[in-house]
């Protein structure tokens, strides 16, 4: 058997999945996403840069606060720790190669196991980057970021690099060290920060300047040692306002670029906006989206949806072709995302327990990706969307208004202004129509 199968087939009975047109009926293949189609001077493959997240797809298990796990994966039986890592390699490459995806994410703890061993755990993560790297260079499939879990182990109750313990702290920075060599030693792309415990439980027992500061001096140790050793690509942050923290520093895009300004961090990171993060801030996503974009920040996006019913990160796969079609309005306007890619960060249901459901949730999200691209490029070159947006704004295009932009009014000028032109015409905003464009092509 190849090397990109292991020893042991772990999705038996799925091929590869290819583009085989809308009227297809096979629920095994895509619809819209053609990775050779070429929409606004990219191909699609290239425009999406589709990633695999190692944590949802082959470490998520099914379980929540409620019951136990109901994945049960044959990847996880073995009993070194290293050949473990190796046989979910095997499947991780198996699912990406199947699946089209050019891309993978992983976190340190996602590829191998981790107790409090140090030492051990650099070994094990070695072991696991030249076995990924063969499978990689076998594949294809390119690493689009790594990152460091410093929220699951019971040490990081109170923070990773916000803990209070400064011992604490060390042990988050052994973990983003082997997570940064393994990113770099792969080739990767990006490196990512989530923050899951970077922020506070109870504001009595925090002295937060403190925290925020250990926070930006952290990422700065770590920027620097990645530098050194040769990384060149984008560190990004992710926002989150909430959950599991009960107040994140990281809330949200308007939060994290006024950090990332205050702490000198500008030239070296950007965004990396999840859908459902964005939900929970109380923003749409294209909200994130557009901030991040209007800073030049707009680097990565997970993708993901939440439920409308509930205010939790239910981490679903993408479904909604309209929502979508909005987001892609931004990331198509704003040139495209820098340096990163679409980052599956979302997982099947509980129940959703065969083997091919996996294949039908990320087909179901590349095929949505793929429609709203489409369906946002022709709104973009067929509609009067842009014009209609643009006449909104002409008053400020020439005469008092463009001096105004230029900063050449004082504010007794507007006061004379609007003594002399009397009260203003009203103006529609045209919500209806523009909501009208976004179903006509979506
Ligand atoms: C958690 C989340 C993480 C990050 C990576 O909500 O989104 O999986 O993407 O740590
Ligand atoms: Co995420």
């Amino acid at each position: 058997m190849s090397i990109l199968l292991g020893d042991k087939e772990y999705f038996p009975g799925i091929g590869q999945i290819a583009y085989e047109g809308p009227d297809s009926d096979n629920p095994l293949a895509f619809r819209f996403y053609d990775e050779t189609k070429i929409i606004a001077g990219k191909t699609m493959k290239d425009y999406f840069k589709f990633g695999m997240a190692y944590w949802h797809t082959l470490v998520g298990n099914g379980g929540d606060p409620f019951g136990e796990a109901t994945h049960l994966y044959e990847w996880n039986q073995a009993q070194d720790a290293v050949q473990r890592a190796k046989d979910k390699a095997d499947a991780a490459f198996e699912f990406a190669t199947k699946m089209n995806l050019p891309y993978f994410c992983f976190h340190d703890v996602d590829v191998v196991d981790y107790d409090n061993n140090v030492a051990e755990f650099e070994r094990r993560l070695r072991a696991w980057t030249e076995y990924a790297r063969q499978k990689m260079d076998a594949s294809g499939v390119k690493l689009l970021w790594g990152t460091a879990n410093l929220f699951s182990n019971r040490r990081y109750m109170n923070g990773g690099s916000t803990n209070p313990d400064f011992a604490v702290l060390a042990h988050g920075g052994a973990q983003v060290k082997g997570a940064l060599d393994a990113t770099i030693a792969l080739g990767g792309e990006n490196y990512v920060f989530w923050g899951g415990r970077e922020g506070y439980m109870s504001l009595l027992n925090t002295n937060m300047k403190r925290e925020v500061e250990h926070l930006a001096r952290f990422l700065h140790t770590a920027k620097d040692y990645a530098r050194k050793n040769g990384f060149k690509g984008t560190f990004f942050i992710e926002p989150k306002p909430c959950e599991p923290t009960k107040h994140q520093y990281d809330y949200d895009s308007a939060t994290v670029i006024g950090f990332l300004r205050q702490y000198d961090l500008l030239n070296d990171f950007k965004l990396n906006i999840e859908v459902n993060h964005a939900t929970l801030a109380g923003h749409t996503f294209q909200h994130e989206l557009q901030v991040a974009a209007d800073a030049g920040m707009l680097g990565s996006i997970d993708a993901n949806r939440g439920d409308y019913q509930n205010g939790w990160d239910t981490d679903q796969f993408p479904t909604n072709v309209a929502e979508l079609t909005e987001a892609m309005l931004v990331i198509l306007e704003a040139g495209g995302l820098q340096g990163g890619g679409v980052n599956f960060d979302a997982k099947r249901r509980r129940n959703s327990t065969d083997n091919a459901d996996l294949f039908y949730a990320h087909i179901g999200g590349m095929d949505t990706f793929a429609r709203a691209l489409i369906a946002a490029d022709a709104i973009l070159t067929k509609s009067d969307y842009k014009k209609l947006r643009e006449e909104r704004y002409a008053s400020f295009d020439s005469g008092k208004g463009k001096e105004f932009e230029e900063g050449k009014l004082t504010l007794e000028d507007l006061r004379d202004l609007a003594a002399a032109s009397g009260e203003p015409a009203v103006r529609s905003g045209k919500q209806e129509y523009f909501e009208n464009i976004i179903n006509r092509y979506a």
